[in-house]
């Protein structure tokens, strides 16, 4: 793709978009901030600091269990937060929105509590050799409880999703698949759609890793039909410490719970508790109520945007980079899959990511260097870990021009 094609993409206003997000106006160590770090976190914009900021300064009080105004108000709001996700990401109802403090919270929950019920010795759990160890460890963690055991889909050098070896992978034993919509460390897109259909006819359930589905692309759970997804917050213009899980709501029904305390029961006597209704029955102790007044700040932002816009944006800024990489010297991509969105790892020779992050920060510029929590991955690479610039929706050109620039420079005092 070609700047002009770049450029184009930017009928879609991405300078309106800037001006939303306060942060994005400073300077680091002296030149305007580039922000290419959105995989680990995106900024917020005014619209959720200012949620987050008065529920704190007029509506501050618990959710669910005071008999006062403030209460109410608090209680009206968090509420609503939660038909906003459900309308994000076409959920049945609000029974089937469970609030987590983001993705890793959302699968452990999976794991504990569907998982720990249906696994027994010699059963398998599937996830992909691309996974994030958010969607490694935890099934790790209960298959070793249950005498079951994790094995990982194959990937190719290119980081695509092996299909046919999941194909075969596939057999009586599986009772559970765990993948990722999109790859934090390479970037793939996996074709979801047909995970979750081949794992429904080998009678298996899954569980989509959202975490860099959601900021990217309009999810439809229902469409998808799959049994969880889960997702955080914070990546997509949310607050820190907020996400959510998506359960179908039969499955849901018949999971014991996973953490114990208030709001989740309905009785407790010392002859025997009883659970409170759906998604209350998972969501034990005060929650995180300011974070998911912000979240639905943030989900409002998101639906006012055109997603499909947003998704060609992004997939513009991506092919700029990616056609950058190709004529500059000495740049090794890592995760060349067909379909790839919001990170954009790369290897520069003789150069160890780390000190391409010191150098990049060092002109203002924010990448995100090491294993990014997918060591399995990089162990098959035969790499330490990347330097991954990835993207949001309020990068331009102009961003990915400065990256290339500060590589340049960067190259002068490492090679
Ligand atoms: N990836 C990154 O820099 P939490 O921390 O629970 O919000 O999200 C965990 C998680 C799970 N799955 C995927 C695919 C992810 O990318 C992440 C978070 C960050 O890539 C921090 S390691």
């Amino acid at each position: 793709m070609t700047l002009s094609a770049a450029t184009n993409a930017q009928t879609f206003d991405v300078e309106a978009l800037r001006a939303a997000f306060p942060a994005l106006a400073q300077k680091v160590n002296g030149q305007p901030l580039v922000y290419l770090d959105n995989a680990a976190t995106t900024h917020k914009p005014q619209s959720v600091i200012d949620a987050v900021s008065h529920f704190y300064q007029r509506d501050n009080s618990n959710v669910h269990r005071g008999a006062h105004a403030l209460s109410d108000r608090a209680t009206v709001a968090f509420e609503e937060a939660r038909k906003k996700v459900v309308g994000l990401i076409n959920a049945a109802s609000t029974t089937e929105i469970i609030w987590t403090r983001g993705t890793t919270e959302a699968i452990n929950l999976v794991a504990n509590s569907y998982g720990k019920s249906v696994l027994k010795a010699g059963d398998r759990v599937l996830v992909s050799a691309m996974e994030h160890h958010s969607n490694i460890v935890p099934w790790q963690l209960v298959a070793q409880s249950c005498g079951a055991e994790v094995v990982p889909i194959p990937v190719s050098s290119d980081g695509e999703l092996d299909m046919s070896a999941y194909q075969q992978l596939l057999d009586e034993r599986v009772k559970i698949v765990a993948v990722g919509h999109v790859s934090n460390a390479l970037g793939t897109v996996n074709p979801i759609a047909e995970i979750i259909a081949l794992a429904h006819q080998a009678g298996a359930k899954i569980l989509i890793d959202g975490a860099q589905g959601v900021p990217h692309f309009a999810v439809d759970v229902q469409a998808l039909d799959c049994d969880f997804y889960a997702f955080s917050g914070h990546k997509m213009y949310g607050p820190t410490g907020t996400g959510a899980l998506y359960g179908k709501a039969s499955l849901l029904e018949t999971m014991p719970p996973y953490h114990g305390g208030g709001e989740m029961i309905k009785t407790v006597s010392f002859d025997g508790t009883t659970f409170n209704e759906l998604p209350f029955k998972f969501e034990a102790g005060t929650p995180n109520i300011g974070g998911v007044i912000g979240l639905g700040a943030a989900v409002d932002f998101l639906q006012s945007i055109d997603r499909s816009a947003l998704a060609a944006h992004e997939a513009a800024l991506m092919h700029y980079a990616h056609d950058k990489a190709a004529n500059f010297e000495g740049m090794q991509r890592v995760g060349r899959a067909q379909n790839i969105a919001g990170a954009f790892s790369f290897l520069l020779e003789g150069a160890h990511p780390a000190d391409i992050g010191m150098l990049l920060d060092q002109q203002g510029i924010a990448v995100r260097t090491g294993d990014h929590c997918a060591q399995p991955i990089m162990k098959q690479f035969g790499i330490p870990g990347t330097a991954r610039a990835s993207f949001a929706l309020y990068n331009n050109v102009d961003d990915v021009d400065r990256l290339f620039a500060g590589l340049e420079k960067a190259k002068t005092f490492l090679l």
